[in-house]
């Protein structure tokens, strides 16, 4: 009811009062936005090598002339792409069990299409499986986007298509006359689909060749990753082409893990080192790559996490969110940042806990429990106050 909101309100208020408006506020004000979500797509397959060749080429090359965010997380929980999509979109956390899409797809939602709505942005999302799979069909309407590219829109065969269905290359090749006919602005979000488990794919698709651990689903990974880098590679030289180029800001983000814990030992061999305790964290890192034509290349060094992409987006954009959420630009100067995952585990600039302790990640030992102690309560604060919201269907209270 109305004093919950209060109550949420001051909190985001005060939360957002501690930061300050970035140097690349509105760089790319009006500019369309192409968000493009990388399927299983984990941090440490960025400037990687086996025998000479690169899993990410294209990726790495990219990095060196947009935006760059090597300590940003997943925050995803068993909705898995679905939850990144909900996070990203409404700057929100998942649930603790189940999906969002799936569970409260008729909640009124504040997403990033409403926000874009007051800017004239045509929102569409493009994704190569049926449009039922995590309920999207109707849960892009409670979103407020405006289309839904999906299988049905595509052409998709039996050549061209593998597990859950159009193959990445074909997926982008596809893509772009649509892109091309929509009304500008837009909001268009296109989820790659090929690099998913068990990570399959034809001998004509692999760029590299599989390792050779004691795990197949270790092994393909990086070939399937490979492959989606080449999808995206084509789909810049493509758009490069085009008057598109110029007009947009592409922004590639890693959905969720990929990799799960129970394959360790095999990706341990693979990546070369051993693990600790906070490397259960530290593998939750998925790529953020913001590519706006004309800015110079930067790292942006900002620990951060989904639950802060819309922020960073709208902020490049020059819109500033006042929504209640509780994404804070990664672009801004912030001193205190921390990213929360859902199963109450959190990550600061220094410190990671998990497993009821206290980590230094310089270390990755055990430090005392009172440099983690500080952070407690703003983490159950955000993951109740975010499950409030979804299960009271808070918005629904709030007038445009
Ligand atoms: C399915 C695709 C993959 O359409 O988004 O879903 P996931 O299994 O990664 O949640
Ligand atoms: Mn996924």
């Amino acid at each position: 009811d109305g004093k919950e909101l209060d109550e949420i309100e001051q909190y985001v208020h005060e939360k957002r009062g501690n930061s300050n408006l970035s140097d690349l506020h509105g760089v790319a004000e009006g500019k369309n936005v192409i968000l493009i979500f990388l399927e299983s797509t984990q941090a440490f397959v960025m400037d990687r090598s086996f025998d000479g060749h690169e899993v990410t080429p294209f990726l790495n090359e990219l990095k060196e002339d947009s935006l760059y965010f090597p300590n940003f997380y997943h925050q995803t929980a068993q909705g898995k792409t679905s939850d990144a999509e909900f996070i990203i979109d409404n700057s929100l956390y998942p649930l603790t069990g189940g999906s969002v899409f799936v569970r409260k797809p008729d909640n009124d939602f504040i997403a990033t299409p409403h926000l874009l709505d007051d800017y004239h942005y045509f929102s569409a999302s493009f994704h190569g499986n049926y449009p039922q799979f995590w309920n999207r069909t109707n849960m892009y309407d409670s979103l407020g986007y405006d289309y839904f590219f999906s299988k049905e829109d595509y052409n998709v065969t039996e050549e061209n298509s593998i597990n859950y269905g159009l193959k990445d290359i074909p997926f982008f090749e596809q893509s772009l006359p649509h892109l091309q006919s929509l009304p500008e602005p837009f909001y268009a979000k296109m989820l790659t689909l090929t690099n998913h488990f068990p990570f399959l794919l034809e001998p004509e698709d692999q760029f590299i060749p599989e390792l050779k651990t004691e795990e197949g689903v270790v092994n393909r990974y990086f070939t399937t990753v490979r492959y989606e880098d080449e999808a995206i590679k084509r789909f810049f030289d493509k758009i490069k082409g085009s008057e598109l180029y110029n007009n947009s800001i592409f922004v590639l983000v890693g959905d969720h893990y990929g990799i799960s814990n129970n394959y360790d030992t095999a990706l341990s061999e693979a990546l070369n080192r051993e693990f600790s305790v906070i490397d259960q964290i530290e593998l939750q890192k998925v790529p953020l790559i913001i590519h706006v034509p004309g800015e110079e290349g930067k790292v942006i060094e900002s620990v951060g996490g989904q639950v802060d992409l819309r922020a960073t987006i709208l902020d490049l954009l020059g819109i500033e969110d006042n929504t209640l959420s509780f994404g804070i630009s990664l672009l801004s100067d912030y001193d205190d940042r921390l990213v929360i995952f859902r199963d109450g585990t959190f990550s600061t600039n220094k410190y990671i806990y998990i497993e009821d302790a206290c980590y230094s990640k310089e270390t990755a030992k055990k430090v005392k429990r009172n440099y983690c102690s500080p952070y407690f309560n703003q983490v159950q604060t955000e993951l109740t106050y975010s499950d409030q919201i979804i299960y009271g269907d808070l918005y629904r209270f709030i007038e445009d």
